[in-house]
């Protein structure tokens, strides 16, 4: 694809839309019941996954959280079988066995999303260390959000990434709540950085309504794991517009004000990295990836669900 080796603002846009979209007809289609899982949506959030994705080869493996449609589809996954997948028909990535919260496919480096907050961090800590065993050129990438620091499962692993100077690079989406509950009622000490530089790990952070210079420095993280320096983490700053599950606006709770939402949503970061591309060009990245996510829609509604007899295998490896 052109875009692909020339213009990275296009990238950027095309996976942020294809995220943003994909997500907006998950809302429209929950009620029907044919999705059959809970969702966790990533709308706001989108520049994250986008930008650190853009930088990683098909064989760069991906750690995440039930947040993980963005993670999946800027990693370059398959939306037929993505949708396929939530709706839990056999045509999916993981025959319909995943849903939404355990996306997963290894064809695309997708390893694992985990529902339990932070586990996802040892396993992808473990891949690298595997990585580095082999002498793999490729790198593992961990997104969580700033509920997981919380964790011990984060430091331990912040630890061990570091002692072993693993090809790892720790993405915190800090979107600023774990559910209802905000940072500063959670957090001692001086902050993320510090928590990861108290383990040695260079530790930055960036704000997402800066998408391109948030694209510029992950990449410039990325490469630095890819040649050999160890583990990096980001603090790549955003924010949920949706409820934390479900795919309805929460504003009923009061946990956040209605003036902050609405300027998170007034300062769009979709739009931001639309208008520094051509009209027509826009225009035409639009219209493709429509096509994609009706034509996965379609192939999701025409596939059948598993047979009842299906339901042991993949448990366990053979
Ligand atoms: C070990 C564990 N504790 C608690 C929960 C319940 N829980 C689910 S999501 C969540 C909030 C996590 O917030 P954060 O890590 O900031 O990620 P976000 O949902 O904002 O993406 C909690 C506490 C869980 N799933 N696992």
């Amino acid at each position: 694809m052109e875009e692909r080796t020339n213009n990275p603002a296009a990238r950027l846009y095309r996976s942020m839309y294809l995220i943003r979209r994909v997500e907006e007809e998950i809302i429209r289609l929950y009620p029907t019941d044919k999705i059959k899982s809970p969702v966790h949506l990533s709308i706001g959030q989108e520049a994250v996954s986008a930008a650190v994705c853009d930088h990683l080869e098909k064989t760069d493996i991906l750690f995440g959280t039930y947040r993980g449609h963005a993670l999946y589809l800027a990693k370059g996954g398959d939306v037929p079988r993505m949708m396929a997948e939530l709706y839990g028909k056999v045509d999916g990535c993981a025959r319909g066995k995943a849903g939404s919260m355990h996306l997963v496919d290894p064809s695309v480096g997708m390893m694992g999303t985990s529902a339990v907050v932070a586990t996802g961090i040892s396993n992808a800590v473990g891949a690298a260390l595997a990585l580095k065993m082999q002498k793999s050129k490729s790198i593992v990438v961990c997104f969580f959000g700033e509920g997981s620091t919380d964790e011990g499962a984060w430091h331990e692993s912040m630890n061990f990434a570091s002692l072993k100077k693993l090809p790892i690079l720790f993405v915190c989406e800090n979107n600023f709540f774990a559910i209802y509950s905000h940072v500063k009622d959670r957090l001692a000490g001086p902050g993320l950085l510090a928590r990861s530089e108290a383990y040695g790990i260079p530790a930055e952070h960036i704000e997402d309504h800066v998408p391109m210079e948030l694209h510029e420095r992950a990449g410039a993280a990325v490469a630095a794991v890819r040649r050999g320096e160890g583990p990096r983490f980001l603090e790549c700053m955003t924010y949920r517009w949706r409820d934390h599950v479900g795919p309805t606006e929460d504003r009923v709770h009061k946990y956040r004000p209605d003036a902050e939402l609405d300027a998170k949503i007034e300062g769009d970061n979709l739009k931001i990295v639309g208008k520094l591309l051509p009209d027509a060009l826009r225009k035409s990245i639009e219209a493709t990836e429509e096509k994609r996510i009706a034509d996965a829609i379609a192939f999701a509604e025409a596939s059948t669900f598993p047979e009842d007899r299906e339901i042991y295998d993949h448990v366990f490896a053979n």
